[in-house]
């Protein structure tokens, strides 16, 4: 990577750091709800090789872009522009001069092995990316989720996108071998081991090729949708709502707002089961909880589509303990907890229903818990 820098920019850079996509195992839409989540990390991830510029200059070039430099002055950084996918890296640097950080300029060069556009988490990965490299780049005394909450605020403030921070918690907070189990309302989260391997079992990932875009509306919609209904129930969110107070909650709400509050309570409960079953090492206990939670966002929360369902209905049918749609929805990608003698059956058995469905060819990877961003070299 630091050959392709001086290849680019002419000179050498100071360092290369790395920030990986996820999958989430559980905990769907409950991140804007001040709810649960329990991601963990992909071995998939964005690296940047960097060097800090003296002139007030950012420089961004992607090993998947266009093979053009995207060349800003700071002072002309201000939320919509660049709009491109350097927006992202953009508006790391400009959310940290906002929060008062003395930042200069930089050259960047990012190369990424993370699925765009497959639920997988490639902007968070962008981002987290960018501000661990300018945490090193201008000696930032900044920890690993406030990292994070930086670049949750480039995504909503500058890009647009009214996220959650649940991607860049994972990206930035996760541990080799461990899920990240997270409060999202006080950011408070601890590792949870998960040796799938160990009980012979492995997590699947099935990239259904359906791009969702978070910036299209629909999830704003959704967020929108749940806040109104905290609103009318008097809740400052829905995380506030126990399960015992779900059905006269319900009733009280129109018609178009209960299956989404119905989706976040069960699904913030989804997560806490989830994690006493981790707890006690009863890994394939998750997978009826993944399956659960694949039919409430496709009954309540009304984000699956057909692939992903066909998806999930396949891998049971071939021996998956559970499978779910992961991430924002409306396609992505999918996970099954599979046992690891059936991996490969289970991937083919998917494969082959897209075939016959007339679906584009899915993509499957087996997924073990990474390491949250760092420095490479
Ligand atoms: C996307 C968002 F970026 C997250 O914040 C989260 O809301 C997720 O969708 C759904 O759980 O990945």
């Amino acid at each position: 990577m630091t050959d392709e820098f001086e290849q680019v920019f002419g000179s050498v850079a100071a360092g290369v750091w790395a920030a990986p996509g996820r999958v989430n195992l559980i905990g769907e839409h409950t991140d804007y709800n001040d709810g649960f989540v329990l991601p963990i990390a992909l071995p998939h991830a964005v690296k940047v090789a960097a060097a800090p510029r003296t002139d007030g200059r950012l420089r961004l070039y992607s090993k998947q872009g266009d093979d053009r430099i995207t060349d800003i002055e700071l002072g002309a950084l201000a939320p919509g522009a660049p709009n491109s996918w350097a927006g992202y890296p953009a508006g790391v640097v400009w959310a940290l001069r906002e929060a008062g950080h003395q930042v200069g300029g930089a050259d960047l060069y990012f190369d990424s092995d993370v699925p765009g556009g497959a639920g997988l988490s490639s902007s968070a990965a962008l981002e987290c990316a960018t501000a661990i490299a300018y945490r090193d780049l201008y000696q930032l005394d900044l920890s690993a989720a406030e990292l994070a909450v930086l670049s949750q605020r480039a995504e909503n403030a500058f890009v647009g996108v009214p996220c959650g921070v649940m991607d860049q918690m994972a990206s930035a907070c996760c541990e080799d071998g461990a899920a990240l189990f997270l409060d999202t309302r006080d950011l408070s989260w601890r590792q949870v081991p998960l040796r799938l391997a160990e009980q012979g079992l492995a997590l699947l990932v099935i990239d259904t090729r359906v791009k969702h875009d978070l910036g299209d509306g629909a999830y704003a919609g959704l967020r929108a949708g749940c806040e109104g209904a905290a609103e009318l129930l008097g809740l400052a969110a829905l995380r506030d709502l126990p399960e015992a107070g779900l059905a006269e909650a319900l009733a009280a709400l129109p018609s178009e707002l209960a299956p989404l509050v119905r989706h976040v309570v069960t699904e913030d409960a989804r997560v806490l089961r989830a994690i006493e079953l981790l707890d006690k090492g009863e890994f394939a206990a998750l997978g009826p909880i993944l399956t659960a939670g694949h039919a409430s966002q496709r009954d309540d929360f009304a984000i699956s589509c057909a692939e992903s369902d066909l998806a999930v209905r396949t891998a049971l049918a071939a021996g998956a303990l559970g499978a779910r749609q992961t991430g924002g929805g409306f396609g992505g990608s999918v996970i099954a907890l599979v046992p690891q003698e059936l991996a490969a059956a289970v991937g083919t058995a998917v494969h082959n229903a897209f075939t016959t469905a007339g679906f584009t060819t899915p993509v499957s990877f087996l997924a073990t818990p990474s390491r949250g961003a760092h420095r490479l070299a």
